[in-house]
């Protein structure tokens, strides 16, 4: 069932030059890009993408973090994308995420790990709303 879902390249895929590494995976995996934009974001942003973290301890330094610097912010759609995109970004710490997903070959780190993607289908209707209201 063909699926939209919501990517971010977080700032340090930008910082490190991995845009291209990250984006052709997906690309490759058979995806379409439906909308994709250079977004710096402010912390209200944040708290309203990351909503249901904001009272968790790791939030604030999470929130630092993606308000650094510039992301790539995209929609993504394809047979079931949700699924797909959490498989390819792997494990939420680098550290322990496989060899041969994004995180797994490209981080370190549990917080700087490169990439979001939508956690359900449910999730991605209300990311995208956020990201791309005109969608
Ligand atoms: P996910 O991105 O794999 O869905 P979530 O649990 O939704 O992971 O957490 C959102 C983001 O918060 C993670 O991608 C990561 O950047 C950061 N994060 C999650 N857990 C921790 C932690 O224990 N320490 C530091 N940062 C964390
Ligand atoms: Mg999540």
């Amino acid at each position: 069932m063909s699926q939209r879902t919501l990517v971010l390249l977080k700032p340090d895929t930008v910082r490190r030059g991995l845009v291209g590494n990250v984006l052709s995976r997906f690309e490759a995996k058979g995806l379409s890009i439906v909308a994709m934009d250079l977004r710096r974001i402010d912390a209200a942003l944040a708290d309203e993408h990351y909503a249901e973290h904001v009272q968790r301890d790791f939030y604030p330094p999470l929130r630092e973090f993606v308000t650094s610097g510039p992301m790539i912010a995209a929609v993504l759609e394809g047979d079931e994308a949700v699924e797909v995109v959490r498989a390819l970004n792997g494990a939420t710490d680098g550290r322990k995420a496989a060899p041969g997903t994004i995180r797994g070959d490209l981080s370190l780190s549990n917080r700087e790990n490169l990439v979001h993607g939508s956690d359900s289908v449910e999730s991605a209707e209300r990311e995208i709303k956020i990201w791309f209201p005109d969608l």
